[in-house]
């Protein structure tokens, strides 16, 4: 496991690409990457893995920066990567307000500094059926969390997108409610799967996966992955998002993935996994079931899906 911190991280010292190219890498039950290299595979020193281990391989580097759903910079799956070449990120602050004992607005290198980078490879499920496999850089969301430390009247977590139509040509469009707005109940922000990331395949974001921060909530459909966040707001009743109030009988807030609650104009039930032409079943909770579904017990998902 990678544990360090950004401003430790020199040019020479991130993962080359060539190591992600070489090796194969399977998925972990808690989304570390396990690496096994071509005729020394380290499985046999992590057994409590190796049997829920899937040969999944790494979705390629350029269909992970090349096919995109980021519609600030247009609704093309080809237009992000395009729109967001020159994206400045640079200077960029983020508002962390609301319930919380510490509001702040934070130079992005001093929210991320003291939080412990680590890389997570995930599987990725979009509500359009098609799904990849992304090694993220990133930090957990609750150690983010913990040090801003919420009141008791936090009981959810809104997170909203940069809204600037000078650097984000897309906005100029009304397909959504502006700024692309997501959520998490307390409970899921805090789950050790839900990341913050800043970077993939070892190297800062591009503009189109969501620079220079995003959210990365593996269980859940791709559209709550919120990209390029500017504010974080600790609220006591279930916050607006971009997609539920745009459509709310094809987006739910929870958005959970679920092969058997179909979406209003298409099945859920198998999806296309980006650079293979069999489709595969898709898992309940996109396969993090036995680690999340504990959250949502009691709880009718079809109502709330
Ligand atoms: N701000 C913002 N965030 C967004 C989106 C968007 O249009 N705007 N699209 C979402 C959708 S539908 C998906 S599937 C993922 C895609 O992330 P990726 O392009 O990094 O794979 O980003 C999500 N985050
Ligand atoms: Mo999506």
């Amino acid at each position: 496991m990678l544990i360090k911190r950004p401003a430790d991280i020199r040019e020479s010292e991130i993962t080359p690409e060539g190591l992600y190219l070489d090796r194969r890498k399977f998925i972990g039950t808690s989304g570390q990457a396990v690496i096994a290299a071509a005729g020394a595979s380290l499985l046999g020193a992590c057994d409590a893995s190796a049997e829920t281990q899937q040969k999944e391989e790494l979705t390629p580097l350029e269909d992970v920066i090349g096919y995109n759903n980021f519609y600030e910079f247009g609704t093309g799956k080809d237009d992000p990567a395009k729109n967001a070449k020159n994206f400045r990120v640079r200077p960029w602050t983020v508002v962390v307000d609301g319930h919380v004992a510490k509001p702040a607005t934070y130079n992005l290198e001093d929210l991320v500094r003291p939080m412990k980078i680590e890389e997570r490879v995930y599987r990725m499920r979009c509500v359009e059926a098609w799904s990849m496999v992304i090694p993220w850089q990133g930090f957990a969301l609750r150690d983010l969390i913990n040090r801003v430390r919420p009141t008791s009247r936090a009981k959810y977590v809104s997170f909203t997108t940069l809204n600037d139509p000078q650097r984000m040509p897309g906005l100029r469009y009304p397909v959504l409610d502006w700024p692309y707005r997501e959520g998490l109940r307390m409970d899921e922000a805090m789950h050790p799967l839900t990341i913050l990331s800043t970077g993939l395949y070892g190297k800062s974001l591009l503009g189109q996966n969501g620079a220079p921060i995003r959210l990365v909530v593996p269980w859940k459909y791709g559209f709550k992955g919120i990209k390029s966040i500017v504010r974080i707001s600790f609220v006591e009743t279930q916050p607006q998002t971009s997609w539920n109030k745009s459509a709310p009988n094809e987006y739910g807030f929870y958005a959970n993935v679920n092969p058997e609650v179909d979406h209003p104009r298409w099945s859920q039930a198998r999806e296309r996994r980006i650079g293979e032409w069999l489709r595969r079943p898709t898992l309940p909770y996109n396969g993090y079931a036995d680690q999340v579904a504990g959250l949502y017990r009691g709880m009718d998902l079809r109502r709330n899906f």
